[in-house]
């Protein structure tokens, strides 16, 4: 199937989704404007992204079961890729608050937009309580419902440490360059982006498929979701590199959002590639630049990173990244019976993301 088909296929779930969702609330007996702004957060902050986590849940599932889903696992597979959405959705209204942001997916961020301000802040956490009324309704009597719940808590307290960090490692006051470093960088990326990005979606589809949480594979015993994860956190953290890497290189216009990592004192890893390389005088440069609110000042920290090639060393940093996320997947134990991991799982993936330009 192709990935516009796929797509496609992945919305119509949505509208049903959607439709679930909203006559819940007005059953709850909740007004009619309230149903109907809850319709606009829902429409304005759910389906418009790439969707790469969402149809990894359906993919992986696909995969897993080595032949196509009927309409009956497509759409359960569907409802936990769409909790993903959800999550990432409650996680990105909240984000741009804190970062200031000023537009997401080509549009003004939603606390931006026109009579919104800070219901915002409700209105994340109600796509956060969505996921926990849809996993109910779906999935309250299977067995594994248990696990599907304490997956979605669990990884949304670890993406709530990571973005801690990554708020308190860039305090707006006070700018410091020595607190940051590449290894505070790789913490800060695999608790924000990689466990809900990519560890979530796959450890769900293994769920739902009855994956087990140990085999037995040439008489040694494996763990496929501690097996999963450790090769989905790097592929995460080479996903937040690129994040990174495009808020200050990317043309917003094909970005769908304007960077602020520069201007909001980020632990980015174009400023981590840039401190390790500078001369006294590209360091005293990003020391007086870095984090200022000011365009004349991110446009010299831009200078400098143009100057010391963060560029070049990103392509290099990606030629690098996918051998060793290659080499990593080819380890994997793979054996042809069902309910066990295959590396199309993960190649997938890296396929889904390797040298993106948005
Ligand atoms: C995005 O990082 C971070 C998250 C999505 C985690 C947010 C977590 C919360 C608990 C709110 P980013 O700020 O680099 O993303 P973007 O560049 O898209 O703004
Ligand atoms: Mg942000
Ligand atoms: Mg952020
Ligand atoms: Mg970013």
């Amino acid at each position: 199937m192709s990935s516009a088909v796929k797509r496609e296929k992945f919305q119509q779930a949505w509208a049903r989704i959607r439709e679930e969702l909203l006559s819940h609330i007005a059953q709850e007996g909740m007004p009619a404007d309230a149903v109907e702004w809850y319709g606009k957060n829902l429409d304005y902050n759910v389906p418009g992204g790439k969707l790469n986590r969402g149809i990894s849940v359906t993919d992986t599932a696909e995969i897993l079961k080595g032949a196509p889903l009927n309409d009956d696992e497509y759409f359960k597979a569907a409802v936990l890729g769409w909790g993903v959405e959800l999550m990432q959705a409650f996680f990105l209204v909240a984000d741009d608050i804190m970062d200031t942001s000023i537009t997401r997916r080509g549009q003004p961020c939603w606390y931006r937009a026109q009579g919104i301000g800070m219901v915002a802040i409700n209105d994340a956490i109600m796509l956060e309580g969505a996921i926990y009324f849809l996993l109910k309704k779906h999935f309250r009597s299977e067995p594994y419902y248990v696990d599907l719940l304490e997956l979605f808590h669990d990884t949304t307290y670890q993406t709530e440490m990571g973005q801690l960090i990554d708020l308190i490692t860039a305090p707006e006051d006070h700018v410091d360059l020595n607190r940051f470093s590449l290894e505070k960088h790789r913490l800060i990326v695999i608790y924000k982006t990689a466990y809900y990005s990519f560890y979530l979606p796959v450890a769900l589809a293994m769920y739902m498929s009855n994956v087990p949480t140990t085999y037995t594979l040439n008489g040694k015993t494996i763990d496929p979701y501690k097996v999963a994860l450790s090769i989905l956190l790097p592929l995460g953290e080479y996903f937040q590199v690129q994040d990174d890497f495009l808020d200050f290189s990317a043309p917003p216009e094909l970005l769908g959002k304007i960077g602020t990592d520069i201007v909001d004192n980020k632990c980015s890893w174009c400023i981590n590639t840039a401190l390790a390389v500078a001369t006294p005088q590209q360091r005293a440069m990003l020391d007086a630049n870095y984090g200022r609110k000011d365009p004349a000042s991110e446009a010299r920290v831009k200078e400098v990173f143009e100057a010391v090639g963060v560029r070049e060393r990103y392509a290099k940093y990606e030629a690098d990244v996918y051998g060793r996320l290659t080499a990593l997947i080819d380890g994997i134990p793979e054996s042809p019976e069902r309910g066990t991991l295959k590396r199309e799982i993960f190649t997938s993936f890296l396929e889904k993301i390797y040298k993106r330009t948005k």
